[in-house]
């Protein structure tokens, strides 16, 4: 007999290593085990998410006739770590092979590589996971010879491979991309949707009071937990989204809002990334909204790109990079991550309330981690391994292969501009212009050199003139040089000086 073993993100009944196997006499495993728990402190709501939906996930998988162990937190044997239980159901069925679809994060993928066929003494076979629009060897014979990637090529690729939003061989439209449709502030009037809340079953409670008990010290918060944990909950949530939020996604998917936890996003990169929905479920359901007219152009267009653009980009990256991707530091930073990313008190208001986002919820939207969090932590030359290790503990959604690109690459241009082309510095300016913020804030966005003076207009410049020899030869940064070089020179040395200041200080910010 083989036997099959299904990760925590492996969540899908049509998964690869499920399809070679017999339910009639294979077996299958799952395991909730510390070293996948704890190999960073993830947010208290991330463990609660996956246990639920992986005992859920191995009810549904023996009402379709599987067997299946599943090992809970801490039981008989108490197990560290996936090895440790596969070596005992390997031995207690005298198993012929282990059978699994290849993992989402290059840490395991590599330690089964090297060690589990050896150390079990049984072959491993690894099965490409294709739940994902395009193969890696796809993505890299695309990249093959491109010395610098960029994601709107690859898109096009995407949506002639699966013909979404595509009239003939013509985008609908006439327009492969409509971004700049996406960028608008808050009317202050269009009503928020309100997201379901699930109702917790038996199983949601066990495992809530597993993870108080267990993961005490992990940080967030477990009074808010209303994420999905069932297919049938994921799907509620997506059918929510197509019919009550996609039609103003495209409009305000840039825009922040004080104490909105999501405005009008999806919130389905939990679900998407375990295997509770797949991409082509979820892109399927956004055409068939703009096929019968319930959605916008730029909001299906904006929605979609996101999944079989961004989504499959940086996978595509994160594969044809590791282990080396993970070691870039080119803007050679050296800060350590601040107090306030771990404890979220912070005088500015824009990162306090993406921090309580972030701690109640295990969520921010994109703006959020993107030109804020992640914008702060560029202009201040935060050592790239710190805030990646951050982004990969405190939301539900993050595993290394999505969060590592978008961190390391497309917030930290740690990567030299190979997955973007220049680097999100803004000023408190961007943040005023796109949120509420600024208006309730300790600091003043108008001004840059006062004792309130907003943090990131004076970090801005320091960040521009300290990587002059970085970027200058990047023709989307002349104007921002020559900006700063027309600048008075006790001007910029004021502004210099605050930043240095600031600096000296983060933690008091
Ligand atoms: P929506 O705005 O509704 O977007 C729809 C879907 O598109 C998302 O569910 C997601 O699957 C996909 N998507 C959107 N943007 C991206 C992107 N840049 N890369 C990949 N997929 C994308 N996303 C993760 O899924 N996991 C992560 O660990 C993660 N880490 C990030 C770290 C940083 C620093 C940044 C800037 C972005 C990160 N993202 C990550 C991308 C993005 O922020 C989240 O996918 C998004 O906020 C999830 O919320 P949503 O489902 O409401 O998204
Ligand atoms: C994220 C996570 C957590 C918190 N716990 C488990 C677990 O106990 N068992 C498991 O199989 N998977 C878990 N995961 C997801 C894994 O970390 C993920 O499957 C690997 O990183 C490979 O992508
Ligand atoms: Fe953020 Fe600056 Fe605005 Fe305060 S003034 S909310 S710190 S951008």
């Amino acid at each position: 007999m083989h036997l099959g073993l299904i990760l925590g993100d492996q969540l899908t009944h049509d998964l690869a290593s499920l399809r070679v196997l017999d339910p009639k006499v294979d077996r299958l495993i799952m395991a909730e085990v510390r070293d996948e728990a704890t190999y960073v402190k993830h947010h208290k709501q991330k463990i609660a998410l996956l246990f639920s939906a992986m005992r859920h996930f191995a009810q549904e998988l023996r009402d379709a006739g599987w067997q299946v162990d599943y090992y809970e937190y801490n039981s008989q044997g108490n197990f560290k770590s996936l090895f440790d239980v596969v070596k005992h159901y390997t031995n207690e069925y005298s198993a012929e092979r282990l059978v699994l679809t290849q993992c989402g994060e290059y840490r395991l993928q590599n330690a089964m590589d090297r060690e589990w066929s050896k150390s079990l003494n049984i072959p491993v076979d690894v099965y490409g996971d294709d739940r994902f629009i395009a193969t890696t060897k796809e993505f890299a014979d695309w990249a093959d010879g491109r010395k610098q990637l960029r994601m709107e090529y690859f898109y096009r690729e995407m949506r002639r491979k699966t013909g979404y939003l595509m009239k003939d061989d013509n985008p609908e439209g006439g327009q492969w991309n409509y971004d700049a449709d996406n960028r608008k502030k808050w009317d202050g009037k269009t009503p928020f949707p309100n997201p379901p809340m699930f109702e917790r079953d038996d199983i949601d409670r066990e495992v809530i009071e597993l993870v108080e008990k267990n993961f005490a010290d992990h940080p967030g918060s477990l009074d808010e937990f209303h994420w999905a944990t069932t297919r049938s909950q994921a799907s509620t949530a997506l059918g929510f989204f197509i019919q009550h939020c996609l039609s103003n996604f495209g409009d305000f998917q840039d825009a922040m809002v004080r104490g909105e936890k999501a405005l009008f996003h999806s919130l389905l990169s939990p679900y998407l990334n375990c295997g509770l929905l797949t991409a082509k479920q979820v892109c399927d359901a956004a055409q068939r909204a703009w096929d019968e007219d319930r959605a916008p152009l730029n909001a299906v267009e904006g929605f979609i790109r996101q999944i079989i653009g961004w989504r499959e980009y940086v996978r595509g990256i994160y594969w044809l990079h590791m282990p080396r991707y993970a070691k870039q530091n080119t803007l050679k930073n050296k800060r350590s991550l601040p107090r306030y990313y771990w404890d979220g008190d912070t005088k500015m208001a824009c990162m306090a309330d993406c921090f309580k986002n972030t701690f109640d919820h295990a969520y921010a939207h994109h703006i959020q981690r993107l030109m804020v969090t992640g914008n702060f932590a560029l202009l201040t030359g935060i050592k790239p391994e710190e805030i990646c290790d951050w982004y990969l503990a405190v939301y539900a959604d993050a595993y290394d292969w999505v969060e590592l690109p978008n961190t390391l690459g497309m917030v930290m241009h740690a990567d030299g501009g190979y997955l973007g082309s220049k680097p999100y510095a803004a000023s408190g300016n961007y943040i005023h212009k796109m949120s509420d913020y600024c208006s309730q804030c300790h600091y003043s966005v108008k001004t840059q050199v006062e004792e309130d003076s907003c943090p990131f207009n004076s970090l801005y410049w320091h960040f521009i003139d300290r990587h002059r020899e970085d970027f200058k030869n990047n023709h989307r940064m002349g104007m921002i040089y020559r900006t700063l070089d027309k600048m008075k020179d006790d001007k910029k040395d004021r502004i210099i000086a605050r930043a240095d200041d600031l600096l000296s200080r983060l933690d008091e910010l």
